[in-house]
């Protein structure tokens, strides 16, 4: 047995953040876009300074009424986060911190507190090159889009076709047909999937023939769902008889795995619209009943309640169709990450993957990975230390199989295959 102080291990937690940094990453959830949707690829400093998260915190420090805010142009409420956020003040948050850090890896110095070079150096990039650049500088192999065929202009790029960039794989996401039916059915009636708004077994063959349809469009992945901390299941409501009458059946025939993100209040705030939403603590038991009624369904889970994220990893424990991933939104903050991280890696081994970076803005993968993989290089060593106390030393071999494992490989596998 050594002892944790034992010089050996010296050299560990640099073993283990070399190959933390060094493996590739598989994204798997981003609201990023494939260049070839154009304006809808959102990139460079303006993008990222009216991020709804440092909106929201921008909002904290000045009386503007909220519509006064949003009638300003991108570029001018750029110039109110800049002002209150990085010239007023230090940039400490963790989604400041990250303009910070994606400017430095870029090779540009925001202590300058230049906004229009900052603009000046953007705009001498075309979207493409800057797509390599950001997902060069992240370590990034493959990022997984949201793609939503209710999404107005999102649809329409899919309708006409495109050649894909393989960089960019798609995930179905499907919110409005279990949490906002009626909307969702008048769309399908639209589209000539169904004549009727009713639950019943024409409507729900429809649906399933829609997601078959998008399915295969947008070469899906996963399916994809946000659902808030009152989703029950089963229960005689629309979101049950949804998912019973089509969705599960769907993901059964297909493969494909349900990804489910719970305990969203969406629009809490609503005059601060995208940045509006909250968080809630959710009954996992819906989770529960979904894994233990549906074996043959792979199911996904990513919780935003920190007090759930215990009781998601015993429930990971119960059911092998329960993949667990990422630290969503609000727990994506490196002091709930390491508790996270910590938790799952002695209650699932490597069975589960640490994160995503749910980036909207190409430029956020280079912070939102950076700041990560330092969380989880840190948290690897320790419990490998803890480890090689116990009489196990690991290679490096080992370790780069192990990183390799969460940072998208026991995904991947998870998926059934490549991805
Ligand atoms: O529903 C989701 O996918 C969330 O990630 C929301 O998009 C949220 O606004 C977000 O960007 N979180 O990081
Ligand atoms: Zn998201």
């Amino acid at each position: 047995m050594i002892s944790r102080e034992d010089p050996a291990l010296d050299s560990l937690s640099s073993l283990v953040e070399r190959s933390v940094f060094s493996a590739p990453v598989f994204d798997i959830h981003t609201h990023l876009f494939d260049p070839a949707f154009g304006s809808l690829l959102l990139w460079g400093i303006d993008e990222q300074l009216v991020y709804h998260y440092l909106v929201a915190e921008a909002f904290r420090y000045h009386e503007l009424p909220y519509d006064a805010f949003w009638r300003l142009s991108t570029r001018q409420q750029a110039d109110l986060v800049w002002k209150y956020l990085f010239q007023e003040r230090s940039p400490l948050s963790e989604a400041a911190r990250g303009v910070v850090t994606s400017l430095h890896r870029l090779g540009l110095d925001p202590r300058e507190r230049d906004l229009p070079a900052l603009r000046k150096w953007f705009a001498d990039w075309k979207a493409e090159d800057f797509a390599s650049r950001c997902l060069d500088l992240a370590g990034i192999r493959s990022v997984c889009m949201t793609n939503s065929p209710f999404d107005d202009l999102e649809r329409p790029v899919w309708e006409r076709g495109f050649s894909r960039d393989p960089r960019f794989v798609a995930a179905l996401r499907i919110d409005p047909l279990l949490v906002a039916w009626p909307d969702a059915a008048s769309r399908l009636r639209d589209w000539g999937y169904i004549d009727c708004s009713d639950i019943d077994g024409r409507s729900m063959d429809g649906c399933r023939r829609f997601l078959v349809d998008w399915a295969k469009r947008i070469q899906a992945r996963y399916v994809m769902v946000s659902l808030p901390p009152t989703f029950r299941y089963p229960d005689n409501g629309p979101t049950s008889q949804v998912l019973d009458g089509a969705v599960l059946p769907f993901c059964r025939e297909s493969g494909l795995p349900l990804a489910l993100m719970i305990g969203v209040k969406r629009g809490v705030n609503p005059a601060l619209r995208l940045a509006g939403d909250g968080v809630g603590r959710s009954d996992l038991s819906a989770l529960e009943h979904l894994c233990g009624a549906h074996p043959e369904v792979r199911f996904c889970a990513t919780v935003l309640a920190r007090e759930n994220q215990h009781e998601l990893c015993v429930l990971a424990r119960k059911y092998r169709n329960l993949h667990v991933f990422g630290c969503w939104w609000f727990t994506n903050v490196p002091s709930i990450i390491e508790e996270m991280t910590r938790m799952r890696l002695e209650l699932l081994g490597l069975s589960f993957t640490p994160q995503h970076s749910d980036a909207r803005v190409l430029d956020q993968v280079i912070y939102k990975w950076e700041h990560s993989r330092r969380v989880i290089a840190r948290v690897l060593a320790e419990k490998y230390r803890d480890l090689a106390c116990a009489g196990w030393r690991v290679s490096e071999a080992e370790i780069q199989q192990d990183v390799a494992e969460l940072l998208g490989g026991a995904f991947q596998r998870f998926l059934g295959g490549p991805c």
